[in-house]
């Protein structure tokens, strides 16, 4: 059921433990205006510290996950004004103030900041025909929600440079092949259930070892090799301070099926 309070989003929890934010401003194809990305804010850090909810789905419409900033709101804007507000900065707020795993499912456009967006979260699940890009050089500007870095990551310098120095899209099939999204579906309705699907799956974990796994494969993308396996080895030695440890690895030797007290 949608909650109240919102303009350009809508709040529901399609199964139990599952957290789903739908952006909607369908006027505007899901444009990313500051107002847009203050409510996802707010939503998405109100999920975060709510103790029923264990995973996150973050969608669009069939026809537009977001088509991008807000290229209205942006036009005006002067370097000094861009500079002295930190403009863009509290975008990827998500990417460090949210613990919990976050699926995008990306249907329609997913252009410019709404590709960015879409590449900020854990997991990617797209539709064949979805529409991803970094088009910015065509408007006389560049990625600035990490699409150039994130991009990169994803798909290796040879595709990135040639994606945002073209500015051409690349479609659903193309992502999964890729490694951008981690899979591919035929029809919105079907997408939308794979990433319910999994967000339930992912909410019937501990939460403790959710949220270090999540921790230690987003490190992976910041730390030299040696430094993250180190790191990882860290947080592995902590889970057997938890007793969700205990509780999974005895329900596994008497062939049970662990209750997890999430501590
Ligand atoms: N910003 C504002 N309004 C938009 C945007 C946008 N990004 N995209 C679409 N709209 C609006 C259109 O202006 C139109 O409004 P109106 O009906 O009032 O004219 C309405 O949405 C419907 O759009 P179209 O009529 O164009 O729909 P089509 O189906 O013909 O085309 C497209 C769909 C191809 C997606 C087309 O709308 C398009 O090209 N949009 C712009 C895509 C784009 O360039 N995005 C990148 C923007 S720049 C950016 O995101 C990064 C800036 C760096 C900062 C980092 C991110 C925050």
């Amino acid at each position: 059921s949608p909650k109240l309070g919102y303009e350009f989003i809508q709040v529901s929890e399609p199964r139990p433990g599952v957290g789903q934010v739908t952006l909607n401003r369908p006027k505007a194809l899901n444009a990313l205006s500051t107002p847009l990305i203050t409510e996802l804010n707010t939503a998405l850090e109100a999920l975060s510290s709510s103790p029923k909810i264990a995973a996150i789905v973050l969608t669009g419409s069939e026809k537009a996950f977001a088509a991008g900033a807000d290229i209205k709101e942006m036009a005006p804007l002067t370097f000094s004004q861009a500079y002295t507000t930190s403009f863009i900065e509290s975008w990827s707020k998500l990417t460090t103030a949210v613990k919990k795993p976050i699926i995008a499912a990306v249907s329609g456009h997913a252009l410019g900041g709404g590709c960015e967006l879409a590449l900020m979260a854990d997991i990617l699940y797209c539709t064949e025909k979805a529409n991803f890009g970094q088009p910015e050089i065509k408007l006389g500007t560049i990625p600035g929600a990490g699409g150039s870095q994130r991009l990169t990551r994803a798909v290796g310098k040879a595709k990135a440079m040639e994606l945002i120095l073209t500015g051409k899209s690349f479609s659903g099939v193309e992502a999964e092949n890729w490694g951008v999204a981690a899979r591919c579906y035929g029809s919105y309705e079907e997408l939308m259930d794979a990433a319910i699907k999994t967000a339930e799956t992912i909410a019937g974990y501990s939460k403790v070892a959710v949220q270090a796994a999540k921790e230690v494969v987003n490190k992976s993308q910041d730390l030299p090799l040696r430094d993250g396996v180190e790191y990882e080895r860290r947080v592995f030695h902590s889970l057997f301070g938890s007793n969700d440890q205990k509780i999974g690895m005895k329900a596994f030797a008497e062939k049970k099926k662990a209750e997890w007290t999430h501590e």
